[in-house]
Protein backbone atom coordinates (compact mmCIF):
# COMPACT_ATOMS: atom_id res chain seq x y z
CA UNK A 1 0.00 0.00 0.00
CA UNK A 2 1.68 3.14 -1.00
CA UNK A 3 0.70 6.17 1.30
CA UNK A 4 -0.89 8.58 -0.37
CA UNK A 5 -2.01 10.90 2.62
CA UNK A 6 -1.45 10.93 6.52
CA UNK A 7 -3.53 13.75 8.82
CA UNK A 8 -3.71 14.42 12.18
CA UNK A 9 -7.29 14.24 12.99
CA UNK A 10 -7.75 14.95 16.45
CA UNK A 11 -6.20 13.64 20.58
CA UNK A 12 -8.68 11.75 22.73
CA UNK A 13 -8.00 11.43 26.39
CA UNK A 14 -10.96 8.57 27.21
CA UNK A 15 -12.93 6.13 25.20
CA UNK A 16 -16.28 8.84 24.77
CA UNK A 17 -14.26 11.76 23.13
CA UNK A 18 -12.52 9.26 20.85
CA UNK A 19 -14.00 10.88 16.93
CA UNK A 20 -16.56 9.26 15.41
CA UNK A 21 -15.89 7.59 12.25
CA UNK A 22 -16.11 4.36 10.19
CA UNK A 23 -12.81 3.83 9.45
CA UNK A 24 -11.50 0.63 10.19
CA UNK A 25 -8.59 1.76 13.33
CA UNK A 26 -5.03 0.30 13.25
CA UNK A 27 -3.71 1.14 16.78
CA UNK A 28 0.15 1.28 18.05
CA UNK A 29 0.99 0.54 21.63
CA UNK A 30 4.30 -0.16 23.27
CA UNK A 31 6.83 0.82 26.01
CA UNK A 32 8.15 4.36 26.17
CA UNK A 33 10.91 4.46 23.96
CA UNK A 34 10.55 1.14 22.49
CA UNK A 35 10.63 3.69 19.17
CA UNK A 36 6.84 3.90 18.25
CA UNK A 37 6.48 7.65 17.41
CA UNK A 38 9.64 6.81 15.25
CA UNK A 39 7.57 3.94 13.64
CA UNK A 40 4.43 5.78 13.11
CA UNK A 41 6.19 8.71 11.12
CA UNK A 42 8.27 5.86 8.80
CA UNK A 43 4.85 4.14 8.05
CA UNK A 44 3.50 7.48 7.11
CA UNK A 45 6.42 8.46 5.35
CA UNK A 46 6.75 11.89 7.01
CA UNK A 47 9.23 13.14 9.00
CA UNK A 48 7.45 14.91 12.30
CA UNK A 49 3.65 13.20 11.68
CA UNK A 50 4.12 11.65 15.60
CA UNK A 51 6.43 13.76 17.70
CA UNK A 52 9.77 11.36 18.42
CA UNK A 53 9.22 12.92 21.63
CA UNK A 54 12.71 12.97 23.97
CA UNK A 55 10.50 12.39 27.55
CA UNK A 56 9.10 9.22 27.72
CA UNK A 57 5.75 9.39 28.91
CA UNK A 58 4.71 12.83 27.75
CA UNK A 59 2.39 11.38 25.19
CA UNK A 60 -1.21 10.71 26.93
CA UNK A 61 -3.46 11.10 24.95
CA UNK A 62 -4.81 8.47 22.24
CA UNK A 63 -4.17 10.46 19.08
CA UNK A 64 -6.14 9.56 15.42
CA UNK A 65 -4.15 10.01 12.27
CA UNK A 66 -6.44 9.45 9.09
CA UNK A 67 -4.38 7.61 6.40
CA UNK A 68 -5.22 7.64 2.57
CA UNK A 69 -8.65 9.15 3.83
CA UNK A 70 -9.51 5.05 3.95
CA UNK A 71 -8.31 3.88 7.75
CA UNK A 72 -7.17 5.09 10.73
CA UNK A 73 -3.99 5.13 12.56
CA UNK A 74 -4.36 5.16 16.03
CA UNK A 75 -1.29 6.40 18.40
CA UNK A 76 -1.65 4.94 22.00
CA UNK A 77 0.04 6.18 25.33
CA UNK A 78 3.03 4.46 25.87
CA UNK A 79 2.69 2.11 28.99
CA UNK A 80 5.09 0.93 31.71
CA UNK A 81 6.69 4.85 32.25
CA UNK A 82 6.88 4.53 36.31
CA UNK A 83 7.67 8.31 36.90
CA UNK A 84 4.47 9.70 35.77
CA UNK A 85 1.89 10.65 39.05
CA UNK A 86 -0.11 7.55 40.08
CA UNK A 87 -3.03 9.16 39.68
CA UNK A 88 -2.58 10.04 35.91
CA UNK A 89 -1.25 6.96 35.22
CA UNK A 90 -4.52 5.16 36.22
CA UNK A 91 -6.58 7.50 34.18
CA UNK A 92 -4.68 6.73 30.91
CA UNK A 93 -4.41 3.47 31.68
CA UNK A 94 -7.85 3.52 31.79
CA UNK A 95 -8.19 5.68 28.79
CA UNK A 96 -6.14 2.81 26.79
CA UNK A 97 -7.67 -0.52 28.02
CA UNK A 98 -11.06 1.04 27.19
CA UNK A 99 -10.09 1.88 24.17
CA UNK A 100 -8.94 -1.38 23.19
CA UNK A 101 -11.34 -3.49 25.04
CA UNK A 102 -14.41 -1.51 23.61
CA UNK A 103 -13.61 0.58 20.48
CA UNK A 104 -15.83 -1.17 17.52
CA UNK A 105 -13.51 -0.16 14.70
CA UNK A 106 -10.45 -1.41 16.10
CA UNK A 107 -8.75 -3.92 13.89
CA UNK A 108 -5.97 -4.79 14.85
CA UNK A 109 -3.45 -3.86 17.50
CA UNK A 110 0.34 -3.52 16.76
CA UNK A 111 2.26 -4.44 19.88
CA UNK A 112 5.43 -3.00 19.99
CA UNK A 113 8.92 -4.94 21.34
CA UNK A 114 12.36 -3.55 21.64
CA UNK A 115 14.65 -6.42 19.83
CA UNK A 116 17.49 -5.43 21.79
CA UNK A 117 15.95 -7.17 24.63
CA UNK A 118 15.01 -10.52 26.47
CA UNK A 119 11.37 -10.91 26.99
CA UNK A 120 10.08 -8.44 29.10
CA UNK A 121 6.99 -9.21 31.43
CA UNK A 122 5.60 -5.97 30.72
CA UNK A 123 5.15 -6.87 26.98
CA UNK A 124 4.73 -10.46 27.55
CA UNK A 125 1.57 -9.22 30.24
CA UNK A 126 0.02 -6.86 27.51
CA UNK A 127 -0.13 -9.41 24.82
CA UNK A 128 -1.81 -11.78 27.40
CA UNK A 129 -4.17 -9.23 28.43
CA UNK A 130 -4.89 -8.49 24.91
CA UNK A 131 -5.55 -12.46 24.00
CA UNK A 132 -8.16 -13.09 27.26
CA UNK A 133 -10.03 -9.93 25.70
CA UNK A 134 -9.47 -11.30 22.27
CA UNK A 135 -8.63 -8.57 20.81
CA UNK A 136 -6.22 -8.73 17.55
CA UNK A 137 -2.76 -8.04 17.50
CA UNK A 138 0.38 -8.84 15.59
CA UNK A 139 3.54 -8.01 17.26
CA UNK A 140 6.33 -5.51 15.75
CA UNK A 141 10.08 -6.13 16.76
CA UNK A 142 11.65 -2.66 16.40
CA UNK A 143 15.29 -0.84 16.56
CA UNK A 144 16.48 -3.96 14.26
CA UNK A 145 19.54 -1.78 12.93
CA UNK A 146 20.88 -1.67 16.79
CA UNK A 147 21.63 -5.29 17.65
CA UNK A 148 23.56 -8.20 15.16
CA UNK A 149 20.93 -10.14 13.63
CA UNK A 150 21.41 -12.89 15.25
CA UNK A 151 20.92 -11.54 18.71
CA UNK A 152 17.64 -10.30 16.99
CA UNK A 153 17.13 -13.24 15.73
CA UNK A 154 17.24 -14.75 19.17
CA UNK A 155 15.40 -12.44 21.23
CA UNK A 156 12.29 -12.82 18.90
CA UNK A 157 12.55 -16.47 19.63
CA UNK A 158 12.59 -16.48 23.24
CA UNK A 159 9.75 -13.67 23.03
CA UNK A 160 7.66 -15.89 21.03
CA UNK A 161 8.64 -19.03 22.96
CA UNK A 162 7.63 -16.94 26.12
CA UNK A 163 4.43 -16.09 25.09
CA UNK A 164 3.42 -19.44 23.68
CA UNK A 165 3.78 -20.60 27.22
CA UNK A 166 0.48 -17.92 28.04
CA UNK A 167 -1.39 -17.34 24.75
CA UNK A 168 -2.53 -19.69 22.45
CA UNK A 169 -1.13 -19.71 18.56
CA UNK A 170 1.54 -17.79 17.60
CA UNK A 171 0.67 -14.17 16.98
CA UNK A 172 2.20 -12.79 13.69
CA UNK A 173 5.25 -10.50 13.66
CA UNK A 174 7.58 -8.27 11.73
CA UNK A 175 10.95 -6.61 12.42
CA UNK A 176 11.29 -2.93 11.84
CA UNK A 177 13.97 -0.64 11.52
CA UNK A 178 13.45 3.41 11.12
CA UNK A 179 17.13 3.80 10.03
CA UNK A 180 16.53 1.17 7.29
CA UNK A 181 12.99 1.49 6.70
CA UNK A 182 13.05 -2.39 7.61
CA UNK A 183 9.12 -3.57 7.63
CA UNK A 184 7.75 -0.56 6.44
CA UNK A 185 6.32 -2.60 3.00
CA UNK A 186 5.37 -5.47 5.18
CA UNK A 187 3.41 -3.32 7.89
CA UNK A 188 1.62 -1.56 5.05
CA UNK A 189 0.87 -4.56 3.30
CA UNK A 190 -0.80 -6.22 6.56
CA UNK A 191 -2.59 -3.28 6.58
CA UNK A 192 -4.22 -3.47 3.21
CA UNK A 193 -4.92 -7.31 3.74
CA UNK A 194 -6.78 -6.52 6.86
CA UNK A 195 -8.94 -3.49 5.12
CA UNK A 196 -10.00 -5.97 2.30
CA UNK A 197 -10.77 -8.76 4.47
N1 LIG B 1 18.67 3.04 15.46
C1 LIG B 1 17.37 3.16 15.64
N2 LIG B 1 16.88 4.04 16.53
C2 LIG B 1 15.52 4.12 16.69
C3 LIG B 1 14.63 3.29 15.95
N3 LIG B 1 13.38 3.60 16.33
C4 LIG B 1 13.48 4.56 17.26
N4 LIG B 1 14.76 4.89 17.49
C5 LIG B 1 15.26 5.89 18.46
O1 LIG B 1 14.80 5.54 19.74
C6 LIG B 1 14.42 6.69 20.50
C7 LIG B 1 12.96 6.59 20.92
O2 LIG B 1 12.16 6.63 19.76
P1 LIG B 1 10.66 7.19 19.79
O3 LIG B 1 10.13 6.97 18.41
O4 LIG B 1 10.59 8.57 20.36
O5 LIG B 1 10.00 6.18 20.81
P2 LIG B 1 8.54 6.21 21.51
O6 LIG B 1 8.76 6.75 22.89
O7 LIG B 1 8.14 4.78 21.56
O8 LIG B 1 7.64 7.03 20.67
C8 LIG B 1 14.70 7.88 19.59
O9 LIG B 1 15.97 8.38 19.92
C9 LIG B 1 14.70 7.27 18.19
O10 LIG B 1 15.49 7.99 17.28
C10 LIG B 1 15.20 2.35 15.01
O11 LIG B 1 14.52 1.57 14.33
N5 LIG B 1 16.55 2.34 14.90
MG1 LIG C 1 6.61 8.72 21.19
Amino acid sequence: MKITSANFLTSSPDLERCPESELQEFAFIGRSNVGKSSLINLLAGRKDLAKVSSTPGATRLINFFVMNQGWMLVDLPGYGYAKVKKDSRQQFQRAVSDYLAQREQLSCVFVLVDSRLTPQAIDLDFCDWLAVGGIPFVLIFTKTDKSKAGKVKANVEKFLEALSERVEGEPRYFMSSTKTGKGRGEILDFVDQVLKA
